[in-house]
């Protein structure tokens, strides 16, 4: 019996669909790994399910949304020409100028020629006996390439809202990592609005300006700190520009990869009031530094616990009913969930159009033609807002039919959690890369470092195995079975694993709960460097 691979490898070279390397996705990750694997002199075809590049900023158009890491630092550093030419206007980038970022950089290094967008990737199956990848696409294309490059994102694939009656309301329905590029306008409406996530801290604000009501739907109240967000002025600017190396070098001494540094305090070992006075000034400078305050707040309970006193008084001190302030406390370890960044978040709840709902105390019970029910009382709206987040991590690679040498399928593979080799490669899956998979930094650092990372390591691993015409790597079962240890055996000493976070897949029904990132950017980096420099040690290469 002929096989997919025994047909398809032949049909895909008399009909050019036979390329070098594949890579799936035009973000930030593929646009990248694109311009680096054409440098090699290699033939590469992106596939883009979008119209456009940009990934995660193509998708999230939601009111208000803006990235929590500073634009100075969620950029590029591959070209030093790119570094100094491009002028960011705001110390975070708003979503439209990201955008503009990501297509500006896809023109300057004519990457759209080699980019196949309105194209999603169903399946990829590798040919043992070729050592090549399939790719079929949803338009039912075939293509064929030696190496498959996964630049999937790791927030890509929304949560759908499976709720009681979801399919009954009469109303139109958005999903904020699905938001349409005309915008909505709320004027004179009733929305609902459910999930208290970063996406809807971002947006509650503008959408309570515009709406006539906004209901607010909350299940788990997060940790929230201002970003202070203000114009980036050419004398800011140009003060990183001209510091722009030893920044980058510096980031990459960080654990979390950012400019901003961890102090080597114990939150334990100050006083009070020194205590109290580090948070305040964290707190004041605004964004994600909050939790690099002391060096033990993701590791001691106590330590946790005197970071979330100082932001609970800042919310009982902006919010003016009581009642609200305390629904809108967590109880959670503060940074175990990501850091929200707002601005104008706790003020929009002192709106006369805005009500909280706890959904602890009066759990949504169902979605019907009109609005919603939860705890018994109907909640009539114009519109629902999901806000509910992403299958994170896995949720990009585990919705494409990946088949590995003996037709394991990868969903079945990582059924009880995903298993990696360095969150770049999975046994069983030769010639198959992963940027910023499950098992590497990824989520917890600054993304755009992280991705440069993996994409140099995979076009030098690419250059190596070319050179020394080797046509085949594959991460040994031992190697990944020691590392999906490792990453557990880190996490496990971390507060991280105690709360219900998307990195631990507690958001999605049925979803193993496992740590799926790797903490720790520099020590990454070195074992990244460490196997490439031992001849990929931890790979076998035929
Ligand atoms: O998603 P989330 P997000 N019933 O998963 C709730 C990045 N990002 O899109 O916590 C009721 O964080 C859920 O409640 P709970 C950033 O990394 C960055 O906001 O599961 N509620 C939660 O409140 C971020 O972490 C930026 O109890 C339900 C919310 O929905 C990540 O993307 C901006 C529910 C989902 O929050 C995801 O953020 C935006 C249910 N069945 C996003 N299911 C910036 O750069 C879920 N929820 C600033």
């Amino acid at each position: 019996m002929q096989t997919l691979a025994d047909t398809a490898a032949p049909r895909a070279r008399a009909e050019g669909v036979d390329f070098d390397v594949v890579v799936v996705g035009a973000g930030f990750a593929g646009l990248y790994m694109l311009h680096r694997l054409r440098g090699l002199g290699l033939s590469v075809r992106v596939l883009e399910a979008a119209s456009g590049v940009g990934g995660t900023w193509y998708w999230n158009r939601y009111p208000g949304a803006r990235c929590d890491v500073e634009s100075v630092e969620y950029s590029y550093q591959f070209s030093l020409e790119l570094q100094q030419e491009w002028d960011w206007s705001e110390r975070y980038a708003a979503q439209p100028e990201l955008l503009r970022y990501a297509n500006h950089v896809a023109d300057r290094f004519d990457l759209r020629r080699d980019i196949q967008f309105d194209t999603r990737v169903r399946a990829a199956t590798f040919d043992d006996t070729a050592n090549r990848w399939i790719i079929e696409t949803e338009n039912g294309a075939r293509l064929c390439a030696s190496y498959c490059v996964m630049a999937t994102g790791c927030l890509s694939v929304p949560n759908e809202p499976k709720f009681k009656g979801t399919g009954t309301f009469a109303g139109p329905t958005y999903h904020t990592g699905r938001w349409p590029h005309e915008g909505v306008d709320f004027s004179g409406q009733r929305v609902g609005i459910i999930g208290t996530g970063s996406s809807a801290v971002q947006s509650i604000p503008i959408i309570a300006e515009q709406a006539a009501h906004l209901y607010v739907f909350q299940r788990t109240p997060s940790f929230v700190v201002p970003a202070r967000n203000a114009p980036l002025s050419q004398r800011e600017a140009e003060a990183v520009k001209a510091e722009y190396p030893a920044l980058r070098a510096l980031a990459k001494t960080r654990r979390n990869g950012l400019f901003c540094a961890t102090t080597d305090m114990s939150a334990l070992a100050v006083s009070d009031a020194e205590r109290e006075r580090a948070f305040r000034e964290r707190y004041d400078r605004g964004g994600l530094c909050y939790t690099g305050t002391f060096n033990d707040l993701l590791i001691d309970q106590r330590a946790n616990e005197s970071a979330a006193d100082f932001l609970r008084a800042r919310i009982r001190e902006v919010v003016k009913d009581p009642d609200v302030a305390e629904t809108l406390c967590p109880r959670t370890v503060v940074g175990g969930k990501r850091l929200c960044i707002d601005t104008g978040y706790y003020e929009a709840f002192n709106r006369p159009n805005v009500t909280l709902i706890d959904l602890n105390k009066a759990p949504l019970e169902v979605i019907t033609r009109d609005g919603l029910i939860t705890g018994g009382k109907a909640y009539r709206v114009d519109t629902i807002v999901y806000a509910i987040g992403f299958d994170a991590m896995t949720g990009a690679l585990t919705r494409i039919d990946i088949r590995g040498k003996d037709g394991t399928r990868l969903a079945e593979k990582w059924a009880q959690g995903p298993r990696t080799y360095l969150g770049l490669s999975v046994a069983g899956f030769p010639n198959l890369f992963a940027i910023t998979g499950p098992g590497s930094p990824s989520v917890l650092t600054n993304m755009l470092p992280t991705i440069e990372q993996h994409v140099d390591w995979i076009a030098d691993c690419i250059d190596y195995l070319r050179a020394r015409k080797f046509r085949r790597i594959e991460a040994t079962q031992d190697a990944e079975s020691a590392w999906v240890a490792e990453v557990n055996r880190i996490a496990e000493g971390t507060l991280f694993p105690t709360c219900n976070s998307w990195y631990l897949g507690a958001n999605i029904p049925g979803k193993p709960r496992v740590f799926m990132p790797y903490i720790g950017f520099p020590p990454y980096v070195e074992k990244c460097n460490d196997v490439a420099a031992n001849g990929y040690s931890g790979f076998a290469l035929s």
